[in-house]
């Protein structure tokens, strides 16, 4: 029960505002709240709370009275009453208001002369203190205590000013209107981060073995002074430092600019070489086979005063990881960096400050590591930060995403020169691929030198199949599709393969034919020895019809390989190029991707082959090519060879004299076996 009793107590806290008191007897064992008023309203904050002191008493503040003097002090007193026998007595004690003046010198430092930091600046400061009272006859002698303090806006960083000796300390105001003063020496530090803002050192009072309450319990005897509850006990003065680099108005308008480029890093000669990346669209294209990539910042300050406490913050994204910070060794200015437990935040200190006109470039090297296939996009936040005045917005660094597979495609025909040969069929009298011509296999090799495709993109090698000429006639028939190392290659348009199989009397080919297959005619290696001659290039460009056969390479791990089974139409060769000693058949193949997101791209390196065949179209020299020149002449080398030794061996053992007519029957040289007589 809030307000059973409120009685005006008169102005208990000599501030000339009238001060009320409020009863609530059923508050815990009751208790009394006083409040102060002020112009126009009462503060709402109780100023103090009496109690009884007894756990027993009952109802304590059922009634109460105020605006009275007991002790006749000219000070307001008030009677509490209760419903046990007691009435409860408190005095109001005198208020004292302490004035303080606070002057330091010097007060202004320039902080760019070199004198200040070599032996520190050094600061002397006075406080002065007297006492004003309600009534102008009280002349206590009050013991204050007071306490210095420097910096003491910002806590959280070290003082810039050292106090020189306690902060602390207590002196006696004689009486009231007397003047006291104490004086403190302190020192700026040499390493201040913050030149810019002036320096706070405040001095704070308060009176010494005084409780804060005005209101005390009547068994006091001695009424020590309160200090006005309302009064600042705190004085601040400041020092301001001076910067000279920052112009007449001392005020530093730095022009900090920030640019970025992502590069690649390298190493060559042990050293660091960073180029940029690709663009597209202007934007810097990351591909996530590269090892580490480096973000290359420049800021500048150009025609701007100083820029202190100069940061270049750097907020990556999930996708990029942190590595480290380098600088060429050459450069002026040296950046340090911090970095969060994260790594996603770099703090890199730029200078303090960064002076006019100084560049500073640095590469923070970072791991694509993080980048998945989803990535389409990394954006890096680049964010400049002074305590000078300049309003800096941050800069969004963005790169493109590209995945770029390693893939290349070789390939090769086998055999890869040939001859039609004597027996070249009509062209009505084919019925089956037996009687076509010459076997001939294109083969195709893919490797992938990346990561393997399987989950995210289909490769597809195309080739372009020159099936006739520019008359329409056949060239090569291409009979089947196989493959290795891949799981299925489902090649289109499927009626390309074997396309004659469904014609009536057409017939497939025998086995004996398909075993033979690899024994085909074959000149290889005894091209250089033909002299230049006629001949002519067909390709799908010039001279050939063909068609896109596309394969897929479903599955492509780090290989495959692709075998196109075809038989050359001797009949055309025969028929429509039979004016020339040669000419060379170009089947053209090259990769692309098929159902692949539009952040993956395919290098461009070997992505295309071109395969040649040659054909030698002189059927007279085709019965000698069936067996290599090489035989033929070392089988004559080998026949003379044995020849020449033969005779010398015939020579050496004089068989030759020996088939003289001078030569002797050896008929006396010994008993004849066969005419020796028998012992008996
Ligand atoms: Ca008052
Ligand atoms: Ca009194
Ligand atoms: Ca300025």
């Amino acid at each position: 029960m809030f307000g059973l009793a409120v009685e005006n107590i008169g102005d208990v806290n000599q501030d000339g505002y009238e001060d009320i008191a409020v009863g609530a007897p059923y508050d815990r064992s009751g208790r009394v709240f006083l409040f102060y008023g002020s112009s126009g309203r009462i503060n709402t904050n109780p100023a103090q709370i009496l109690s009884s002191g007894s756990k027993t008493m009952k109802l304590f503040g059922y009634s109460l009275t105020g605006n009275l003097d007991v002790d006749d002090n000219q000070y307001p007193d008030v009677a509490v009453g209760s419903l046990s026998d007691s009435i409860f007595v408190f005095r109001a004690r005198p208020v004292v208001s302490v004035s303080t003046s606070f002057i330091i010198t010097p007060n202004e430092i320039n902080i760019e002369r070199g004198g200040c930091d070599k032996r520190m600046c050094d600061l002397s400061g006075q406080a002065c203190f007297t006492y004003t009272a309600h009534r102008a006859t009280f002349n206590y002698k009050l013991m204050l205590s007071y306490t210095f303090e420097a910096d003491s806006v910002s806590r959280k960083t070290r003082p810039r000013v050292d106090i020189l000796q306690s902060s602390q300390g207590k002196l006696e105001l004689p009486g009231q209107g007397r003047e006291i003063c104490t004086s403190i020496k302190m020192q700026l530090r040499r390493d201040i981060k913050d030149k810019l803002s002036r320096i706070p050192i405040s001095v704070s009072v308060s009176l010494l073995s005084s409780s804060e309450t005005t209101m005390t319990s009547v068994d006091q005897s001695d009424l020590t002074p309160v200090l006005n509850l309302y009064q600042k006990n705190t004085t601040i003065s400041e020092v301001k430092l001076i910067n000279e680099r920052c112009g007449s108005d001392n005020i530093c308008q730095s022009n900090l600019q920030l640019q970025y480029k992502f590069c690649s890093k390298k190493t060559q000669n042990g050293q660091d070489v960073f180029k940029s990346l690709a663009r597209e669209d202007g934007d810097a294209v990351i591909t996530p086979s590269d090892e580490d990539i480096a973000l290359e910042i420049t800021v500048t300050n150009r025609d701007g005063d100083d820029a202190h406490q100069s940061h270049a913050v750097v907020t990556l994204p999930d996708t990029l990881r942190y590595s480290t910070v380098v600088q060429t060794e050459a450069a002026e200015t040296r950046v340090s960096c911090t970095v969060n437990d994260k790594g996603t935040l770099i703090n890199c200190e730029l200078g303090n400050p960064f002076k006019r006109d100084a560049e500073v470039t640095f590469y923070v090297l970072l791991s694509t590591s993080g980048i998945s296939l989803s990535t389409k996009n990394v954006n890096v936040t680049l964010q400049l930060e002074t305590t000078s005045v300049q309003t800096i917005q941050p800069v969004e660094a963005l790169a493109k995403v590209v995945f770029e597979l390693e893939l290349r495609v070789y390939g090769l025909a086998r055999p890869s020169q040939v001859s039609l040969g004597e027996n070249v069929m009509g062209e009505s009298a084919i019925k089956s691929l037996d009687q076509i011509g010459t076997s001939i296999q294109f083969e195709f090799r893919i490797t992938n030198l990346g990561r393997p495709l399987k989950s995210f993109a289909n490769a597809s090698l195309n080739i372009y199949w020159p099936k006739e000429n520019s008359v329409g006639k056949w060239i090569l028939y291409l009979t089947r599709i196989s493959s290795k190392d891949v799981q299925s290659v489902p090649c289109s348009p499927a009626n390309e393969v074997n396309p004659l199989k469904d014609v009536k009397g057409w017939q497939a080919p025998s086995r004996h034919r398909r075993e033979a297959e690899h024994e085909a005619l074959s000149t290889d290696g005894l091209a250089f020895l033909l002299p230049r001659r006629k001949y002519e290039t067909l390709s799908c460009s010039d001279g050939l019809q063909c068609v896109e056969i596309r394969c897929p390479l479903l599955g492509l791990d780090s290989s495959a390989l692709l075998v196109l089974h075809s038989h050359l139409w001797n009949a055309t060769l025969a028929e429509d190029y039979s004016s020339l000693n040669y000419l060379d058949i170009v089947v053209d193949a090259s990769l692309s991707l098929t159902g692949s997101p539009a952040n993956i791209g395919l290098n461009a390196e070997n992505l295309g082959t071109k395969v040649k065949l040659t054909v030698f179209l002189e059927r007279k020299t085709a019965f000698l090519v069936k067996v290599a020149w090489w035989i033929i002449l070392l089988t004559v080398i080998a026949l003379l060879l044995f020849l020449a030794v033969f005779v010398v061996l015939l020579w050496k053992r004089g068989y030759i004299q020996r088939l003289a007519p001078t030569k002797k029957l050896p008929l006396d040289e010994g008993p004849n076996t066969e005419t020796a007589p028998l012992k008996g």
